[in-house]
C-alpha cells in the first residue's frame, strides 16, 4: 500500500494518530501538501462519504473520520503557508452558510487561501447573513468565501450573497461546496465559483487582480 493510500485508509478508519504520523512522513518524503490532501485525506473522506450516502455508516463514524482528516490538515497547514508571508495580501472572510454544519471543505479552502498569502478570518459554521454583514463591516475584507454542502442551505447562500452585494461595498464574493455550480453562482450574483479548495485560492487571486 502506498503512503497516500495509507493516509486515505487511516482517515476512513478514523485513526487520527496514524493520519498525523503518515502525513508527516509523506511531507518529509517530499510529497506536495496538495497531493497529500487530494490523494490521501480527501480520498479517505470520499470513501466514508460513499458509505454514509448508502446508509452503511452513520454520523458517529463520519465524525470520527472528520476528526482524523483534521489531524492531517493540521500537519499540512504550516507547509502550505511556508511559501508566502501570511496575511500579506489582505483579509478574506470565510464561513459555512446558515443551517449548514459542514466545515471540512471550508477549512481546506481557508488553508489554501492562507497559503496564498491572505489573512483568513473564519466565521465558522451555520453563519447567518447578519453575521457575515457585521463581519464585512468590521474587517473590511477584500473577499468573502461562502461554503454550502446541503441542497437545503443553497437558499441561505443566495440570501447571504444578495445581502452582501446589496450592502453597497465592493467586496467580492466567491462560493463553493458540493451542490454548488457555476450556473448557480451566476444566478445568485456571486463574483466567482470554485469547484475545490486549490482553485478557490487561484480564483481569489484572479478576481482581486482583475
Ligand atoms: Co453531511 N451530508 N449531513 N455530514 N456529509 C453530505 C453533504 C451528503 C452529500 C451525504 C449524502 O447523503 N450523500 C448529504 C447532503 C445531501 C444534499 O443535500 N444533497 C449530507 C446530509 C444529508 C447530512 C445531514 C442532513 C445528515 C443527517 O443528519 N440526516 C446532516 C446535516 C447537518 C447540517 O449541516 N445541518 C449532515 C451531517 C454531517 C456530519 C456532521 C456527520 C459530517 C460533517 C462534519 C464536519 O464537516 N465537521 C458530514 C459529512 C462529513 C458529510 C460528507 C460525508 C463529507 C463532506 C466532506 O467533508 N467532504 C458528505 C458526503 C460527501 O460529500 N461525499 C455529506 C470532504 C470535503 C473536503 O469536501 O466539503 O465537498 P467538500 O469540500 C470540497 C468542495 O466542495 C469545495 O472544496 C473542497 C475540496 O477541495 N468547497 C469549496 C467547499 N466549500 C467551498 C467554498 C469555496 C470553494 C470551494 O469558496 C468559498
Amino acid at each position: 500500500m502506498s503512503l497516500l493510500e495509507e493516509i486515505a485508509t487511516a482517515v476512513f478508519e478514523g485513526d487520527a494518530d496514524k493520519v498525523k504520523e503518515a502525513s508527516e512522513r509523506a511531507l518529509s518524503d517530499g510529497a506536495a501538501p496538495e497531493t497529500v490532501i487530494n490523494e490521501g485525506l480527501i480520498t479517505g473522506m470520499n470513501k466514508i462519504g460513499y458509505l454514509f450516502k448508502n446508509g452503511e455508516v452513520y454520523v458517529p463514524e463520519v465524525l470520527i473520520a472528520a476528526r482524523a482528516m483534521h489531524a492531517g490538515m493540521d500537519v499540512l497547514k504550516s507547509s502550505l503557508q511556508a511559501g508566502e508571508e501570511i496575511g500579506n495580501k489582505g483579509i478574506v472572510l470565510v464561513g459555512t452558510v446558515k443551517g449548514d454544519l459542514h466545515d471540512i471543505g471550508k477549512n481546506l479552502v481557508a488553508m489554501m487561501i492562507e497559503g496564498a498569502g491572505y489573512k483568513v478570518v473564519d466565521l465558522g459554521i451555520d453563519v447567518a447573513p447578519d453575521k457575515f454583514i457585521k463581519a464585512v463591516e468590521e474587517y473590511q475584507p477584500l473577499a468573502v468565501g461562502l461554503s454550502a454542502l446541503l441542497t437545503t442551505t443553497m437558499t441561505a447562500m443566495q440570501e447571504t450573497v444578495s445581502r452582501i452585494k446589496g450592502n453597497g461595498g465592493r467586496v467580492r464574493v466567491i462560493v463553493g461546496g458540493a451542490p454548488i455550480t457555476q450556473k448557480f453562482a451566476d444566478a445568485i450574483g456571486a463574483d466567482a465559483y470554485a469547484p475545490d479548495a486549490a482553485s478557490a485560492a487561484d480564483i481569489i487571486n484572479q478576481i482581486l487582480a482583475g
